[in-house]
């Protein structure tokens, strides 16, 4: 069967953090008139999709992770009048909306979880887990994402409730029909609404092991993926979902996969499935985890990274579609971290660009990319914001871990450092808010800022743009079959699109030095696109990106 062709496989996703995108009233904080404000500069840069982060009433544990009215919004981004009007902004640009459905849990403050701890006997009771604790502890070893156990006591009624989480994020109960008409009713206010699709957050761990049973594993990706993730429902929950409430809306979605793996990524996203239109795979993202997660790092390269796409293209065929990312609000800044952020930055932004925009998945852009935003370097632990850098700080150096030790690891994988305003100009708190942002802005504001970027026509900014313009023209980089044509040479990245429409070489050089690179079969086709000046055909330039025709 041919691949189906899909809008949302042709179009491209802009990610905003609401929080750090653009402040206009003055608290500090990124509101929904923030972005109103900025439609036509995200508009300019050539994206379809906009997926927002959530903007739910939240008591913010986790920076609206942790929602305690979904239907609601919260007053520090605007109201729903406010919202309405961006949705409408955004359709009137062409342009669509997806939101974040977090389902997997609510807040604590939520009014389900309020009644739900108030006794043994409450109608709510079962809308979460409870359980009794074990010899003087929690029911079983499980650990949560954010450090510590998954499990909070509750002297009230003196059961444990989980939380894989933070303990004011406790885990919903999907094996209560009454949980899952509830999220129904919530998908329906949002797609009745008009908004073009969700992004599921880790959609994947909503079926539990009910057995509760310790786990003997010892790396938490492991724990993730062959015991949180993929549950015995899972598939069975998704599907009702799809039946009763996603297929009758003209709407995408995309799950967060964390533990999906290749081998069962098809089961959500196969053709067939009715279920999920694509993932967001995170096996890349946690490459470089250990086995105590992302602050007990492990060394990794360009060879494993390339594997894994591999491995993930060749495990969907023409049957699954996935997200192309390199960075979301979760992990660091991809120029930090697949590129180099000092000497090329520019130059590596924008060949770690081409990539994005040319591999078989729909390519997912975070804000502050297009700029060339980095990761920030906060000394102090009073700097950051995130709640699981504060867990595992206190983790780690209570187990006598030197705190400069752990900064200097938060420096490098914290989720702040994609999480600082948006640098717009070079003004106090680069532009971001009148008053005192939430989480300082990056010094480098006055060197790097979307003033500068859309002032100079060779900027990152209008390569991401040139490359979504060259992306659409050419369905062929959507659609094409993918091949990797030479792998002989781990820094460079050599690999074909095509079909009956179009025949594409794309050329990356993912490093600091220069490569030969007299490929005959280059003379069967001509330049199109090219990230830096350079003349001589057979040498690439560092960080250098090429775009070749038939
Ligand atoms: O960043 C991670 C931990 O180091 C990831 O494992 C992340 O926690 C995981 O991918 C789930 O992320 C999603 O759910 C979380 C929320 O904090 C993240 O922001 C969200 O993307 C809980 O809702
Ligand atoms: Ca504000």
């Amino acid at each position: 069967m041919p691949i189906e062709r899909k809008w949302w496989k042709e179009e491209v996703i802009y990610q905003i953090y609401p929080r750090s995108f653009n402040d206009s009233n003055g608290d500090g904080i990124g509101d929904i008139n923030g972005v109103i404000q900025k439609l036509d500069y995200i508009k300019e840069l050539g994206v379809d999709i906009i997926w927002m982060s959530p903007i739910y009433q939240s008591p913010n544990d986790d920076n609206g992770y942790d929602i305690s009215d979904y239907y609601a919004i919260h007053p520090e981004f605007g109201t729903m009048k406010e919202f309405d009007t961006l949705l409408k902004g955004i359709h009137d640009r062409g342009m669509r909306l997806i939101m974040d459905l977090v389902v997997n849990h609510s807040s604590d403050e939520h009014a389900w979880f309020e009644e739900s701890r108030s006794s043994l006997d409450n109608p709510k009771r079962d809308y979460y887990f409870w359980k009794k604790g074990k010899n003087g502890g929690p029911p079983n070893n499980w650990k949560s994402f954010f450090g510590g156990s998954a499990w909070e006591y509750d002297s009230k009624t003196d059961e444990y409730f989980l939380h894989l989480f933070t303990k004011k994020q406790p885990d919903l109960n999907w094996e209560n029909p009454k949980v899952k008409e509830e999220i129904f009713d919530i998908l329906k206010f949002w797609l009745d609404k008009g908004i073009d699709g969700f992004r599921m957050d880790v959609i994947p761990l909503i079926s539990k092991r009910l057995d509760f049973s310790d786990t003997e594993l010892g790396s938490f990706n492991e724990v993730v993926e062959k015991v949180y993730s993929n549950g015995p429902k899972v598939h069975e929950y998704i599907n009702e979902m799809y039946e009763r409430v996603l297929q009758h809306y003209d709407i995408m979605t995309v799950g967060e996969g964390p533990g999906i793996s290749k081998d069962v990524g098809l089961n959500y996203v196969g053709h067939d499935r009715r279920e999920l239109n694509m993932i967001f795979h995170l096996d890349h993202m946690f490459l470089g985890h250990g086995p105590r997660g992302k602050f007990d790092p492990v060394s990794y390269g360009w060879p494993e990274i390339k594997k894994l796409f591999q491995e993930w293209y060749d495990a969907m065929g023409d049957s699954g579609w996935i997200s192309i990312f390199l960075d979301n609000h979760d992990f660091p800044r991809l120029v930090s971290r697949f590129g180099n952020d000092t000497v090329y930055r520019v130059e590596s932004a924008k060949c770690l660009a081409t990539m994005i925009l040319t591999l078989r998945g729909t390519a997912c852009i975070y804000q502050g990319s297009e700029i060339g935003m980095t990761n920030v370097d906060f000394d102090k632990i009073e700097d950051y914001r995130d709640v699981e850098t504060h867990n595992f700080y206190k983790e780690f150096t209570s187990e006598g871990m030197p705190p400069s030790d752990f900064i200097s690891l938060v420096q490098q994988h914290g989720r702040d450092n994609v999480r600082t305003p948006i640098q717009w100009n070079e003004t106090k708190h680069a532009g971001f808010t009148d008053g005192t942002p939430w989480i300082s802005v990056n010094t480098n504001y006055r060197e790097i800022n979307a003033e500068k970027v859309l002032a100079d026509k060779n900027s990152i900014f209008y390569w991401y743009k040139t490359l979504i313009a060259y992306r659409k023209e050419h369905k062929t980089l959507v659609y094409g079959e993918w091949k990797v044509l030479d792998d002989s040479n781990p820094d460079l990245y050599f690999y074909s699109r095509k079909d009956e429409e179009g025949d594409f070489i794309i050329l990356l050089n993912h490093s600091d030095l220069h490569h030969e690179a007299s490929f005959d079969i280059l003379s069967e086709y001509s330049l199109d696109l090219q990230n830096l000046e350079n003349d001589m055909v057979d040498i690439l330039l560092p960080w250098e990106a090429r775009i070749y025709r038939k």
